[in-house]
């Protein structure tokens, strides 16, 4: 299979679950050709080493190592663009799963193909530097070569991912000039599936320290070290048009309509994560274990889970609470040096996605979700404190985050910020700004922040 985004996420969860199935299954033919994205650094690491790597997993009480050898070669987009197209034309292929992260997609406010960035004007003229053009210019090798059908699975934390992955691949081939785009999007809608999935297994960024106790162990310096938690869930949407690695003999479920999965681990474990990402963060919280540890904090993420989320998730029929509960304990894990600023990065992709939602869903029932607009006020502090502070863990991270800063400007009241960022479109869409009633919950909170 090809893999676009070949980072730590992917190396400690669909890599694991695809050697694991092999294990099981004697099915030893899955490897996985990483194509790495915005740097070399993944290729640099793993190439002089065979593409091995070892998963340093943290439990509470105990450490494991384990070597994982499935992945076979390494690709860097920006240089090896041939050799990636052509790729996709191999009929050794017959999967392609990304985890590109929610700023991958390069998505416009309204969900579609953001036709005025200039990288994506440059790849429908004929490049194959963003993620979409990757996979139309690779698919349209696929189909001159007369290749079969393929499967593209998408493994980020989005709502409907294989959703957003094929509006996508059917918006660059609608721009592209008339003949060819639409020979390449009959030839997609007739060969390629795209199934979702959701996935979860809590990756921290690896430290020096985390390379040293793997190399005290192994004996060897290992530079592709991933660390992760003990757990790990995937729930994919069973619609394949190709073969797959059998993941379910690894604990992965097939499942006809995974968006109730996807709703649940969205809007609970990283709803929660961002909440106390930012609100640990301005109390000089590290680690998200040690935000947990802050009764006050866990008290109003649970409120936050049980108050808020589990009202908006009731006609899925999960368990929100008990699901909650497990959430908080996994962050409650102090092995895991999971930090504040690692989760608050990229707010401007993952607010739309984690906490909006909730909020949305409140207001439409006629509720204040009180908890979920502590949460965004907290991001809209962690904003105003990296404009006030740009040193250690207050760097602003974000793809927007010159709009954010241009939205802020010298604001320092609660109302004054809060109406300068429902104003970014990007985040909140055309509506919210003009819900009263949510800008004056959010002003509320961040007076209190702030
Ligand atoms: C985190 C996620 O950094 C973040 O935004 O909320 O990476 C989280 O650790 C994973 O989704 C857990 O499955």
């Amino acid at each position: 299979m090809l893999h676009l985004g070949i980072g730590a996420f992917h190396r400690a969860h669909q890599a694991v679950f695809t050697e694991d199935a092999a294990v099981a299954t004697g099915e030893d033919h899955w490897g996985i050709c990483g194509i790495t994205q915005r740097s070399a650094a993944v290729l640099d690491q793993l190439r002089p080493q065979d593409c091995l790597y070892s998963v340093l997993e943290r439990g509470r009480a105990e450490e494991q190592i384990r070597v994982v050898g499935q992945v076979t070669e390494v690709l860097y987009a920006a240089q090896d663009a041939a050799a990636t197209t052509s790729l996709f034309a191999d009929p050794g292929i017959s999967l392609v799963t990304l985890t590109v992260t929610e700023k991958g997609y390069r998505r416009s406010a309204e969900g579609g193909l953001d036709r005025a960035d200039p990288v994506v004007v440059a790849d429908l003229a004929g490049g194959s530097a963003t993620v979409v053009g990757q996979l139309v210019r690779g698919l349209q090798a696929r189909a001159r070569a007369g290749g079969g059908p393929l499967s593209v699975l998408s493994c980020d934390n989005l709502a409907g991912n294989g959703r957003v992955v094929e509006h996508l691949v059917l918006d660059f081939c609608d721009a592209l000039p008339a003949p060819e785009g639409e020979a390449i999007g009959s030839w997609i809608e007739e060969h390629v599936a795209f199934p979702s999935s959701m996935v979860d297994r809590i990756v921290p960024a690896t430290s020096e320290a985390d390379r040293a106790v793997v190399a005290r162990a192994l004996g060897v310096e290992d530079r592709a070290v991933v660390v992760a938690e003990p757990f790990r869930q995937w729930v994919i949407e069973n619609r394949f048009v190709a073969p797959r690695p059998a993941w379910e003999q690894a604990g992965a479920e097939l499942v006809d309509d995974v968006e109730p999965y996807e709703r649940l681990k969205l809007r609970t474990l990283n709803g929660t994560h961002s909440m106390l990402a930012y609100l640990g963060a301005l109390r000089g919280h590290q680690t998200i274990a040690e935000a947990v540890a802050d009764d006050e904090l866990r008290g109003w993420a649970w409120r936050f889970i049980s108050d808020d989320v589990a009202p908006t998730l009731s006609a899925d029929g999960l368990d929100v609470i008990a699901y909650g509960e497990q959430v908080l304990e996994r962050f409650a894990n102090p092995a895991l040096q999971h930090r504040t600023t690692q989760v608050a990065m990229d707010g401007s992709q993952k607010l739309p996605l984690r906490l909006l939602p909730t909020v949305r869903a409140r207001l439409e029932a006629g509720a204040t979700p009180e908890w979920a607009d502590l949460a965004v006020a907290g991001w809209m502090a962690y904003v105003v404190r990296c404009r006030d502070r740009r040193e250690g863990s207050f760097v602003l991270d974000d793809p927007l985050a010159e709009r954010l800063r241009a939205a802020v400007g010298d604001r320092t009241d609660a109302v004054g910020v809060v109406d300068g960022l429902v104003q970014v479109e990007e985040i909140f869409g055309p509506d919210l700004r003009d819900v009263r009633r949510l800008r004056e919950s959010l002003a509320g909170h961040l007076e209190g922040l702030l």
